[in-house]
């Protein structure tokens, strides 16, 4: 495997590493105030980021790559508002997307179309993400303060999010 590819693929192990940890700082946040929905929600997208650092790790092994599992970085772990916790939910996505386009553009450059291959199921699902964190931050701008909107978001979210749909 090309070293730089290598090299973006091992950053990207540990983006979705980070991912995964602050998803479950604000599992952890929304468990403690009593958003029970929106809880869930982020304890499900925690566990579905460590899936997909456990598939590059996979993947780079199985290419004879070296993985470099990455230690912890203390996330973020308080926010003033749920509109704060989905405005950070949104940027992490549009970074990890920013980064993912960087591996594709990598690969295309090196000429590396097995890792490109591998990387579309990354750019497919980074769009579906995308599209839920921004369906769900949007919801949040039309309730604002009022709070039993937020007692109904956090009744209704995962509903809200299975409801999204991406146009391919
Ligand atoms: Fe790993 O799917 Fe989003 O970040």
């Amino acid at each position: 495997m090309n070293k730089s590819i290598e090299a973006l693929l091992n950053d990207q192990i540990k983006y979705e590493a980070n991912a995964s940890m602050h998803y479950l700082a604000m599992a952890s946040w929304a468990d403690e105030n009593g958003y029970n929905g929106v809880s869930e929600f982020f304890y499900k997208q925690s566990e579905e980021e460590r899936l997909h650092m456990t598939k590059l790790v996979k993947f780079v092994n199985e290419r004879s790559g070296k993985v470099i599992v990455p230690g912890l970085e203390k996330p973020k772990d308080d926010f003033g508002s749920l509109n704060e916790l989905f405005e950070d939910f949104l940027r992490s996505e549009m970074f990890v997307t920013e980064q993912i386009n960087h591996v594709i553009f990598e690969c295309l450059d090196k000429k590396d179309y097995n890792v490109h291959n591998f990387m579309q199921w990354y750019v497919t699902e980074q769009l579906e993400e995308e599209a839920v964190a921004r369906t769900l931050l949007d919801k949040l701008n039309i309730i604002g303060d009022d709070k039993s909107g937020h007692y109904m978001f956090d009744r209704d979210i995962n509903t809200i999010a299975t409801d999204v749909e991406v146009e391919e």
